[in-house]
């Protein structure tokens, strides 16, 4: 059975000597988030604080930063599997006619309908036990965390944002951080690329007011994952958890915005933000590893909030990567590239190291069958999804493996005539980017390190990698013992 809610992951991280209560007192501001960095620096449990100065409610944090805990969360052994289950699903899905690109774009609309994986609608939902409106909401008894010293305010890091789009009624999820201005009013950092960002956008067009939003803190953590997972617009986030956990999510009617909200939820917060009602937000010590600035995005205002009798609060940081987004991240990588494959059906593996942060640096190894492929790769890559964001794509051959940067590394630096190789482009660029002095709008660079042919103009015979011959390596195996060099490489197959 798949997790109903976070407490029962917590049950389970415990239950596996991966979660630690704290029952010291401690401050949400900053010092929660030293605490957690140490831990997660040292590859230690998720924690627990129990006795948040100031607070009743306990605060979860490091659920997820971890490759282990990550699984758990998901119910696999490697997300490879789940990336499996959906490529046979694709399979299927697609059934006989030879899959042009038409096809295979209907094939994901079709995966949206798959009705097993659908939510369910119940009533009763745990995360409505208490409800409090009016004078009675007031963020200021969530233990939200300030993270970093710099941070303009606490901000809720880890929320699942909910809205409809205004056209197609719709609902879409998305994790987007919320800067606390006062008792019931919050920022509403939804970048310009996410699909929040887009439902805000078309309702203030349509200039019919106001745009309801409900955000959930807690619930099931497949739920929470597919949040920060970047979904084509019109694949709802619920389906996918629902995929995952093989079990559609309960959700349940928010109490005063016409919005399904997770059932198992521990808070929910109700409200709305207005088209063209913008505040500065910011800065905030993101995981860029610098902070962002301040900037206007729009504001939200809670006017309800329903919650468990005893929730528990959950919450994230980031900073210099790598931080708990990258683990979250990292599945998406792995899951996702079935779909990219379905689109560029050349590439073999994708890496996004932690330093790029997702979208500064994306590796990719592909199979080249004609010259230019790898710039087909590239120039495919900046136009799907939110991949158009990459600032660096790096391309190398099949045999590399993209997962070890050291081999990486080592092509690129070898493999490139930077005269000829390299792609620059304009286009649009992530929100977070530091370096564009345009916000949005930026240069981004592509870098085919794959061997060159004469297609591509290059007839000095690329040459070979070098390899020692089978049979001597055989030999030397055999007489391995007889060298007297066991204590310091061990024979091989001991
Ligand atoms: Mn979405």
């Amino acid at each position: 059975m798949p997790y109903q809610d976070l407490r029962e992951f917590i049950a389970f991280l415990e239950s596996k000597g991966d979660l630690r209560r704290i029952s010291a007192p401690v401050d949400p501001e900053l010092e929660i988030t030293e605490i957690a960095h140490r831990l997660l620096r040292a590859g230690g449990p998720a924690l627990l604080f129990e006795n948040v100065i100031g607070h009743d409610m306990p605060v979860l944090i490091n659920a997820f930063c971890a490759e282990r805990r990550m699984n758990w969360a998901l119910d696999v052994d490697s997300p490879d599997e789940l990336a499996a289950r959906l490529e046979s699903m694709i399979e299927l899905v697609q059934g006989g006619p030879p899959p042009g690109i038409v096809n295979k774009l209907r094939t994901l609309g079709r995966l949206v309908h798959v009705g097993a994986y659908q939510p369910r609608i119940i009533s009763n939902a745990p995360c409505q036990e208490v409800t409090l409106s009016d004078d009675d909401v007031d963020l200021y008894r969530l233990p939200i965390i300030k993270c970093w010293p710099e941070d303009a305010a606490p901000y809720i890091t880890l929320p699942l944002v909910i809205t409809k789009d205004p056209e197609t009624g719709t609902q879409n999820y998305g994790i987007y951080r919320m800067q606390v201005y006062d008792r019931r009013t919050t920022g509403m950092h939804w970048q310009t690329h996410k699909v929040g960002a887009r439902h805000y956008r078309s309702s203030g067009a349509r200039g019919d007011g106001r745009l309801e939003v409900a955000v959930a803190l807690g619930g099931d953590p497949a739920s929470i994952w597919t949040g920060s997972a970047p979904l084509p617009p019109d694949i709802d986030e619920m389906v996918l958890a629902g995929f995952i956990r093989d079990r559609g999510v309960e959700l349940t009617p928010a109490k005063s915005v016409d919005l399904l909200v997770p059932a198992h939820a521990e808070i929910v917060l109700e409200g709305y933000v207005v088209p063209g009602e913008e505040r500065v937000e910011g800065p905030f010590g993101d995981h860029t590893g610098y902070y962002s600035l301040a900037e206007p995005y729009p504001v939200f205002h809670v006017t309800t909030i329903t919650r468990r009798r005893n929730p528990i609060y959950p919450t994230t940081f980031v900073g210099r990567p790598p931080t708990e987004d990258y683990w979250m991240g990292k599945v998406t990588e792995r899951v996702f590239l079935p779909l990219i494959k379905l689109i560029l059906p050349e590439i073999c593996d994708i890496n996004m190291p932690a330093e790029g942060i997702f979208h500064n640096l994306v590796l990719v190894s592909m199979k080249k069958e004609y010259p230019g492929q790898a710039r087909k790769v590239i120039y495919g890559l900046w136009g799907l999804g939110l991949l158009s964001l990459t600032k660096v794509i790096v391309v190398v051959d099949d045999f590399v493996d993209v997962q070890n940067l050291s081999e990486v590394a080592w092509r690129v630096a070898n493999n490139i005539n930077p005269g000829a190789d390299l792609v620059i482009a304009d286009g649009p660029i992530d929100d977070l980017d530091v370096a564009s002095p345009t916000a949005r709008f930026g240069s981004k660079l592509g870098i085919d390190a794959t061997r060159k042919g004469p297609g591509e103009g290059y007839h000095r015979g690329w040459p070979p990698d070098i390899t020692m011959s089978p049979e001597i390596r055989a030999q030397v195996s055999r007489r391995w013992s007889e060298l007297g060099l066991d204590d310091i490489v061990p024979p091989p197959n001991s």
